[in-house]
């Protein structure tokens, strides 16, 4: 007879297949790109609040590069272009991309 798992995900025995390998998007800094574009970038792309978007940003800017977030890999690598293209397109150096988290 089936048992009631009241619809709950049944994890798989295979922990590879329930937790999925991570990857951080990186941040890195540049001599050019405004901070305020830096800042809507990560509030747009990374859904940050302001306060948290400016820290960010604050630490790519003083350390050199910083973790925007972290994802499987689909999700990491379209982030990452993403953001790349859209900084083309705004005619900004800014870059990221993508490793792994662990
Ligand atoms: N370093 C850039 C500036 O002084 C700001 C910046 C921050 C660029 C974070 C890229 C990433 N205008």
């Amino acid at each position: 007879e089936q048992e009631d798992d009241g619809d709950l995900a049944v994890q798989p025995a295979d922990p590879e297949v329930a937790r999925p390998p991570m990857y951080k998007v990186v941040l890195h800094n540049d001599d050019y790109t405004p901070m305020e574009f830096v800042v809507e970038v990560l509030q747009s792309f990374f859904l940050m609040d302001s306060e948290t978007a400016v820290q960010v940003m604050l630490t790519v800017h003083t350390q050199g590069k910083a973790t925007c977030g972290i994802f499987t890999r689909d999700i990491a690598e379209t982030k990452s272009h993403q953001v790349n293209q859209y900084s083309r397109e705004c005619q900004h150096p800014l870059l990221s991309d993508i490793e792994a988290a662990d």
